[in-house]
This record gives structure tokens, sequence and C-alpha cells, in this order.
């Protein structure tokens, strides 16, 4: 990515760490996504998230943090993401899913959750733990699963490509190449199924 940011923060003191913001230009050939799970086993999910984000060449940071077995890292690790130059955060959890709800509490930078589908509630207690903030700390849910960790990384991307033009044209031909497939998978279909007359 060659997106270049000059904002420098004001000073308006008493502020947590995460809020100073950068002192410096921003160096997006540093991580910009920190991409967090609650555990090892979502990492089937989240890798198409991986995926995603790489087909974009969107350089981002992979973290195993816990809001229930490891809060203090969770705490360390959200409180300092803005600082370290991190500009969205994707937070991915099965079950009682806080996992997103307690990064967006240190950060004000936008945290996106993906709801990890489960083997007991089919993935909606994730989903439910997730998309139900209390007003004040918003998160972005999407869906359960792997159309949720794809969907993550592109809401990611189309936060990113706000300021990055290069990362909108990106964008734009993700969107052409998609219309395409699907103009072609229907085009398919037509010929291979005939319509009554
Ligand atoms: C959550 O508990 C994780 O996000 C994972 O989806 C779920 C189960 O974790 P493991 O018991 O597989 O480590 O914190």
């Amino acid at each position: 990515m060659t997106h270049r940011s000059t904002n420098r923060p004001r000073d308006r003191g008493g502020r947590e760490p995460e809020d100073k913001g950068p002192e410096m230009e921003i160096d997006l050939r540093k991580p910009v996504v920190g991409v967090v799970m609650g555990s090892d086993s979502d990492l089937p999910t989240v890798q198409l998230c991986l995926e995603m984000l790489e087909e974009f060449d969107v350089s981002y940071e992979v973290r195993v943090l816990s809001a229930h077995r490891t809060p203090e890292q969770v705490h360390s690790y959200a409180s300092t993401a803005r600082m370290n130059g991190l500009r969205v955060l994707i937070a991915a959890a099965g079950g009682a899913a806080h996992l997103a709800g307690a990064l967006a509490s240190l950060t004000t930078i936008p945290v996106i959750g993906i709801p990890i589908r489960t083997d007991a509630l089919g993935g909606q207690d994730s989903l439910y733990s997730i998309v139900q903030m209390p007003a004040g700390v918003p998160v972005a849910t999407v869906a359960i699963g792997d159309a949720g960790a794809r969907n993550a990384a592109l809401l990611a991307v189309e936060i990113l490509a706000l300021s990055d033009e290069e990362l909108h044209a990106r964008l734009l031909q993700f969107r052409a190449d998609q219309r395409r497939s699907v103009a072609r998978k229907n085009e398919a279909l037509r010929q291979r199924i005939a319509e009554p007359r």
C-alpha cells in the first residue's frame, strides 16, 4: 500500500495512550490491520480473511488473544493499537464472544467482529455476543463464519480505501471481476437449463 498520512495528533492532554496517535508519518508498509482471534481453533475461518487482505496487498499482523483467558494482553494490545500504526482491528471469536467488544472498549480505531460458527448453537451465540453492543462502543459485525471472514477483510479494505486511491482502484477492480463472474455463471446456467416456453 502506498497511502501516506501527514495528520499529526493535536495535544489535548490526559488521553489514553492509544489516543495519542503516531507522532510521525504513518508507514503503511508496517501492518495497518490487526487480526485477532480468541483461539487458534478459529484459524480455519480467519484464514479466509487473511487471504482476502493478501489479495488486496494490505499489510496485517495476526494475534491469538482471549478476552477471558488473556485479558491483560487484550488490554495492552488494544490500548496501543493506534499508536502502533494499526488502522482497523478484526476480531474473530466463538461462543460468548466478547473479544471484539473488549478490544473496542480500549481503542478508537474501527473494530470488525467475525462471529465464529460453534457446535452448540451454530454461531448464533457468537453473533449475538458480538453484534449486541450497547450504545457508546460500536463493533461492526459481519456474518457468521466464512462469508463473514471474507467480508471483514473487505470492510477493512473499504475503510482504508477512503484515504488510499490505489487501494480504492483495487476495490473497483474486485467488484468488476465479481460482476463478470456472476454474468458468466448466469450465461452458463442458461445454456444448461432449457427454459420452458
Ligand atoms: C473462543 O472460544 C475462541 O474464539 C474460540 O472460538 C472458542 C473456543 O476456543 P478453544 O476452546 O477451541 O480454544 O474464545
